[in-house]
């Protein structure tokens, strides 16, 4: 068991800043504007959990709440839902049928206006297209789109008819949507013919038919086509969506669901080299996502939202596709990157459709920082009042920054730790409520119990370094590991006695704020992407030249942590001009773009525990510059020595 303390950070800067409590005028006006809903929960979590269900439409009611037999769970028992009804049908019956769903800008500057009703009419005859393509409840459909409507378009389209998607960010490469389509066991992978990325086409197709050539389970693939430029169509396999949506009906009735029953598997990075299939079910997650999109974000119908994620992550799922249009709100939903054409991207989007709501991450808040207040302070911004943040911890000094430049010093900044497997937001602040402190995501949602503990499960004191979990179940929680029931055992409930296991350290202070340090194992945060260094090694090994790699995250002031690469060759190979960059070029074939090592070393041996492990922990801490103090207490200090001493020959 890694030791958290290892990567304390800040901690006595952390204490010293100013704390935010909620203005007068948001506190009037939010939907949580009293801290009782913490007591009320904590007395009946289950009592909580049902009324937060009332949120939804069920076509049966449940007839129990909750069954834990950790580490199984199984919430509202008996009920019947389905998520696309609850996104669009429920809505195209009230005076919401010609709101505004999404405002979506593509990159190269098209605009799209999708209301709920038009989303309800493309949702409907796609989940016929699905039906005439032979899928049925229970198949798997993989989804490889950039960010365009037609994603949430395809994703809602498979939940109203029980097939469970998985979608791969379309930022990875051909290699990895194989092994993804691979382990899903997909019929159908559903792409387009490229995608936008800061001016250059990414070509998904082409990666589709490279994955397909080893992906005997995929029998059809349906192509969107998001420019005129065409793209080779494999005779009988191959379909245009346009095409395929002039052949089927108008209407597809809504199948009701049990609860339990798998909405969407999603491909996460754990500490060994092969991504984990998370499975979250329809009725717990749709009641979680939808109950903090409402409360954390405080959402009205007013509002416009905007959430930059990509949805080929869980951000994406939960807060671009089920939360949002599961309350009806209005989102903005944008398909390129923050700098182009220009660093003001963004912020021209926030002043074209006056978004009010603004979640985004902590290496994008740095980025925009280095970049210069000159790009917002171009654009009117004055319509937001509320920010968000997610995806790795928020420094200090960015969250003063955020808050004032982007925010105008008036906006409140809800900071929300959550994960792949949690499946919804569990621990930020409320934002009519919550009294902030730049840098900690603050409470534990009501309902959910959260703790430091260390190795034995013994809650730590305040403010000492232990190991974050969850004590109790909570409705958007994932299931299991898609076809590995034994791994997902072992991962999240074998480490701490009794505790869901996150694999973050964190410090929890004498208000009871958690303060969250980050991973603890061998998954790296870089630019908000989440990577397992394992992942990353075996595309290094996987290249001819490679005897041994190792991978490990360094500090750095924009990304959070960038990738540094120490490799060994295999006996007789010299190390020869070009081979960092053939290695580069091997991680991005294997991976994606995002898995890039900004640094490698090639070097005539590797640190190794007796065991023969990798010191990765050790490496890791001796480069980030941390104190050591704690790390000999788990570490044979000769290790650490030498370590110490290997990376003096290394740089
Ligand atoms: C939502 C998401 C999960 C990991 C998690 C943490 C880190 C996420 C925060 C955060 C500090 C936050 N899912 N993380 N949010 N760390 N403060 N507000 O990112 O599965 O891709 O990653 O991200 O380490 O374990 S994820």
């Amino acid at each position: 068991m890694p030791d958290p303390e290892s990567s304390q950070t800040l901690e006595s800067l952390l204490n010293v800043v100013e704390k935010f409590p909620p203005p007068k005028k948001l506190k009037e006006q939010a939907w949580v504007k009293s801290n009782k809903i913490y007591e009320k929960a904590k007395r009946d979590p289950e009592g909580f959990w049902a009324e937060a269900a009332e949120i939804l439409d069920w076509f049966k009611p449940w007839s129990k709440v909750l069954k834990w037999d950790p580490p199984d769970s199984r919430w509202f028992i008996g009920g019947k839902i389905n998520a696309s009804y609850n996104c669009l049908d429920r809505h195209v019956k009230t005076w919401r049928r010609n709101k505004v769903a999404i405002f979506w800008e593509g990159e190269p500057g098209d605009r799209r206006v999708l209301t709920y009703s038009d989303l309800y009419r493309e949702v409907n005859r796609f989940a016929n297209v699905l039906k005439k393509m032979g899928l049925k409840e229970g198949d798997r459909a993989t989804l490889y789109l950039p960010m365009i409507p037609e994603l949430p378009i395809a994703m809602l389209a498979c939940t109203r008819i029980g097939v469970i998607h998985s979608v791969v960010f379309a930022g990875y490469s051909a290699k990895a949507l194989q092994e993804r389509l691979r382990n899903a066991e997909a019929r159908l992978l559903i792409t387009a013919n490229h995608g936008y990325r800061r001016g250059k086409k990414i070509p998904l197709k082409k990666n589709a038919d490279e994955a397909l050539q080893d992906a005997p389970t995929v029998e059809k693939v349906i192509v969107y086509q998001r420019s005129d430029e065409l793209t080779p169509m494999k005779n009988g396999r191959d379909f245009w969506w346009h095409e395929l949506m002039q052949t089927v009906p108008p209407k597809c009735d809504p199948k009701p669901l049990d609860s339990e029953t798998p909405l969407f598997t999603l491909y996460t990075s754990g500490t060994t080299g092969k991504p984990k299939g998370i499975v979250h079910v329809n009725g717990g997650y749709l009641v979680g996502t939808a109950i903090t999109q409402k409360w954390v974000f405080d959402l009205k119908d007013e509002d416009v939202y905007w959430c930059t994620a990509d949805i080929g992550w869980i951000t994406g799922h939960s807060y671009i596709v089920y939360g949002p249009l599961a309350i009806g709100a209005t989102e903005v939903m944008y398909e390129g990157a923050p700098d182009y054409p220009q660093p003001d991207r963004f912020w021209e989007i926030v002043e074209r459709y006056g978004v009010t709501i603004f979640y985004t991450a902590p290496t994008a808040i740095r980025a925009f920082m280095k970049w210069g207040e000159e790009w917002p302070k171009k654009h009117d911004l004055s319509s937001i009042r509320l920010l968000g943040s997610v995806g790795e911890p928020i420094n200090p000094q960015a969250w003063l920054w955020y808050r004032s430049t982007i925010g105008g010093g008036k906006c409140q900044i809800v900071d929300t730790w959550w994960q792949t497997e949690t499946g919804m937001i569990l621990i930020t602040p409320l934002p009519g409520v919550t009294v902030l402190k730049p840098g900690s995501a603050t409470l534990p949602f009501p309902g959910i119990e959260a703790d430091v503990v260390d190795e034995k499960g013994n809650p730590v004191p305040p403010d000492r370094g232990g190991f974050l979990v969850i004590k109790n179940p909570w409705p958007a929680m994932l299931k299991t590991l898609y076809r590995d029931p034994e791994r997902y055992r072992r991962t999240y409930w074998t480490q701490i006695p009794g505790a869901y296991f996150t694999g973050d350290g964190a410090r929890k202070d004498k208000d009871g704020y958690f303060w969250i340090m980050g991973r603890i194992d061998d998954v790296m945060n870089v630019s908000g992407h989440r990577l397992g260094t394992m992942e990353v090694e075996s595309a290094i090994v996987s290249h001819p030249f490679v005897a041994e790699a190792a991978v490990v995250g360094k500090p750095h002031p924009v990304k959070g942590q960038s990738i540094t690469a120490y490799v060994m060759l295999r006996r007789g190979v010299k190390p020869a001009e070009g081979l960092k960059d053939d290695l580069k070029k091997q991680v991005r074939k294997e991976i994606g773009p995002i898995a890039v090592p900004d640094e490698i070393y090639v070097v005539e041996k590797l640190p190794k525990t007796r065991s023969g492990k990798i010191m990765r922990r050790v490496i890791r801490a001796l480069i980030s510059g941390q104190e050591l103090g704690d790390i000999t207490t788990l570490e044979d200090p000769s290790a650490v020595e030498e370590v110490r001493k290997w990376l003096k020959t290394v740089e």
